[in-house]
């Protein structure tokens, strides 16, 4: 019960207003109450990286003894209390009820989009090119912030596959000192929808059909293209999703997108309308779609696996965070693009990406239900100096994030969870409600009070407070209308595609090939093929012949022949930091070379792994993968040291007497591992012996393969790694 003051007296009924005590709030702040259990950070040092003073154990249960949920020790976890060892389980056994009932609610709903992520720990450190642009305290120079990122998949369920052709997600959450910033972006800048209220029905016809619930997580049906082909609109971002960006070859070889246009506010209040851009250190790269089928059921755990395991090698991935910024004379358009419009990009020649800082991940999760999974993005959690714009995307965006906790994380205190806490005190008036884990002090928690001395304030600029940017509507008609710069649905699809090198417009005429014939309704087929003859005559015609349909005539003008070559991401060397390659061994290997192999791998940071006929040792060398277990897609290259040798099973051929063809030379699974690293255009070498190249039908004078000296090979695998693929293979046979 809230302890009355001196001066506080019952107001009597009835008593004059003369005589009722002062109705004026405390002008003045007083001192921070003391810290409330809600405001304290995260209990683990995994939500913050910050020792909190709370020892791990005690809320990791990785303590001496088992207890009960309610701290009694138990004695026995492996047998029910029964009516004799034979006899029935008896209701009085707790233990057996608490620990299923709460397996029974073990699980909560999956995301309705996005469902599948995996998640890292970081720190972002910015560089100070923000500073006359941004007043956020984080973008200071040397201004160093955890980060907690969750990459994804839109479309699939929590347990599908990794490697479907699909948009990425990329969500990054800054724990400023500010409170929490999620920049909740994808992998692609553009988006299927230009108004918020087009989203169920986009995601409803991307999803499995409802009445037998196939295909999953995957775009190529009749739903999917029944909309895209409908909703022209959305051809901006089915192109993407086409291209390689639908298939990464890792989650740290991605690009990621603020998409729409953001408004920043430096402190004397300028503002400017910026596009946000990650740009991996490592380069965009992609898998084939064959490498993709391989992956979706060789390792659907593909992307997450990768993530994790090179941040558990040590090669934590980096991106770079870039601004495109654009003059803000709040009319949204730039140069004839409509900023407004999330269909739409800028193109990085028209205003080139300036860096503002750089994001390492370097700390995998400890639990994934804990935090990858209770993590609650929001795009309206924003800071000051960061502020969002009209984009009728983005605004419906501001609502949905909130709400759709409310139902997944069940109820309204997800925002306690140590995962989404921010790192600063919380003074908010929010009460009560499901899993409410604060233990509030005060009586007062409503604006104006006077029994908690009137706290919390309300801050000013100086304070540190989050004020919207003050903006003129400019048009104050209530009307249900896009803008008419809405309606161009087809000239930055053409600028895509033209902008493509050949192998990556291959890909795309074999993506659109691929998705409209797993189409059953012609009807469909032939309205997406009349789109693409508004993208590219060549790309429609293409697509046309590989259905067996007609070519449509184009029913928009053609668009200006301009090109944008920084949305290829085809050429130039990178780093190899984290990429695997597999050493293929016989008994016969020479120790020496595949030592020389091995070590050359080792120090320029690409992880080698050892394939031989069994487990165990190999030429004096321990074995990773057996001929049973390796599968192409884990390598990124593929290096066969000697003669691998025959299938140790094989055994002559019962019919061998009789002058039948004897064992294959080389196991068919090593022959199978090159052909299909042939095919996705990857390094090849052989130390010596080309016996296997030879029996798999590598050629070994092509792009990307090597035959000779373990120094020899090994440098031309490293170079062949570092331009990622040798397109100029494609497509082989
Ligand atoms: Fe999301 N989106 N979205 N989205 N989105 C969700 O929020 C939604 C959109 C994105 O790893 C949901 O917590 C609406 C654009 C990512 O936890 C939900 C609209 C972009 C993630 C939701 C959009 C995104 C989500 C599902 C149209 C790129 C995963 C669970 C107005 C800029 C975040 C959740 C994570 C997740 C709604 C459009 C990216 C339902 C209504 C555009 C990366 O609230």
């Amino acid at each position: 019960m809230a302890t009355r003051k001196k001066n506080d007296r019952p107001l009597a009924p009835g008593a004059p207003a003369s005589e009722r005590p002062a109705l004026s709030e405390p002008a003045r702040p007083r001192g921070p109450l003391p810290p409330k259990p809600d405001q304290a950070g995260p209990d683990t040092v995994t939500a913050t990286g910050v020792p909190t003073g709370v020892a791990p154990e005690a809320v990791a249960q990785q303590g001496k003894y088992l207890t009960t949920a309610h701290g009694t020790r138990l004695r026995d976890s492996d047998h029910s209390l029964r009516a004799g060892a034979r006899g029935p389980a008896l209701l009085q056994d707790h233990h057996l009820r608490e620990k299923v009932s709460h397996f029974d609610h073990e699980r909560i709903p999956e995301r309705v989009v996005h469902a599948r992520g995996a998640a890292a720990h970081g720190t972002f450190v910015a560089n100070g090119a923000a500073r006359n642009i941004c007043a956020a305290r984080f973008l200071r120079r040397g201004a160093s912030t955890p980060v907690f990122v969750r990459f994804s998949t839109v479309l699939g369920s929590r347990g599908s596959a990794d490697l479907a052709r699909d948009t990425r997600g990329f969500a990054t959450r800054f724990y400023t000192d500010e409170g929490n910033y999620d920049l909740v972006g994808n992998n692609i800048p553009v988006f299927f929808i230009q108004d918020g209220i087009k989203f169920p029905d986009v995601i409803h016809a991307g999803k499995p059909h409802p009445d037998r619930e196939i295909p999953q997580a995957q775009s190529a049906h009749d739903t999917f293209w029944d909309f895209v082909s409908l909703h022209t609109e959305a051809q901006a971002h089915t192109i993407w999703n086409m291209s390689d960006r639908g298939l990464p070859r890792s989650f740290r070889t991605m690009e990621g997108f603020g998409v729409h246009t953001f408004r920043l506010a430096n402190a004397k209040g300028d503002t400017s309308l910026v596009k946000f851009h990650w740009k991996p250190r490592l380069g965009v790269h992609s898998v084939t779609w064959e490498e993709a089928q391989l992956a979706s059921g060789a390792d659907p755990d593909y992307h997450r696996r990768d993530l994790a395991d090179a941040i558990e090698a040590g090669a934590y991935p980096q991106w770079d965070l870039g601004v495109q910024v654009m003059p803000d004379d709040q009319d949204g358009y730039y140069e004839g693009i409509d900023l407004l419009d999330p269909t739409k990009f800028v193109p990085e020649e028209q205003v080139p990406v300036q860096v503002i800082g750089t994001m390492t991940l370097d700390r995998n999760p400890t639990n994934y239900f804990a935090e990858t999974e209770q993590v609650a993005f929001n795009p309206a959690n924003l800071v000051p100096g960061i502020d969002v714009t009209n984009d009728p995307l983005l605004q419906a965006r501001l609502f949905s994030y909130l709400d759709t906790q409310l139902t997944r994380l069940g109820g309204p205190n997800w925002n306690q969870l140590p995962i989404n806490r921010a790192h600063v005190p919380i003074n908010d008036m929010l009460r009560d409600g499901f899993h409410q884990s604060a233990v509030h002090g005060g009586v007062a928690p409503y604006r104006p009070n006077s029994l908690d001395g009137g706290c919390p304030f309300t801050a000013g600029a100086k304070d540190g407070a989050f004020i919207e940017v003050p903006e003129t509507v400019a048009e104050s008609v209530k009307e249900r209308r896009a803008p008419t710069s809405f309606d161009d649905h087809f000239s930055q699809v053409s600028l895509f595609y033209r902008s493509m090198t050949p192998v990556e417009q291959d890909h795309i005429v074999a993506a659109y090939s691929f998705e409209l014939a797993k189409c059953f309704e012609e009807p469909i087929r032939v309205r997406q093929l009349a789109a693409l003859a508004n993208v590219d005559a060549g790309l429609c015609a293409r697509v046309a012949q590989s259905l067996g349909l007609d070519a449509p005539e184009a029913t928009v003008p053609p668009a200006d022949q301009e090109v944008s070559p920084a949305l290829s991401q085809v050429g130039g060397r990178w780093p190899l930091d984290g990429r695997q390659v597999g050493v293929v061994i016989g008994e016969d290997s020479p120790a020496k070379d595949v030592s020389t192999v091995l070590a050359a791998f080792d120090n320029a940071g690409v992880t080698p792994l050892v394939v031989a006929a069994h487990g165990g040792t190999v030429a004096q060398t321990t074995v990773q993968r057996t001929f049973a277990t390796a599968a192409s897609i884990e390598f990124d290259a593929l290096v066969v040291v000697g003669a691998p040798g025959p299938a140790p099973d094989a055994q002559p051929s019962v019919d061998a007497k009789a002058g039948a063809a004897p064992a294959a030379p080389v196991d068919p699974r090593v022959v199978k591992l090159l052909q299909e690293t042939w095919r996705h255009c990857k390094a090849i070498a052989a130390v010596g012996d080309p016996t296997a190249l030879e029996v798999a039908g590598v050629s070994t004078d092509a792009p990307g393969v090597s035959v000779g000296t373990a120094d020899e090979v090994t440098d031309g695998v490293l170079a062949g790694l570092a331009m990622h693929r040798a397109w100029e293979r494609f497509p082989a046979g």
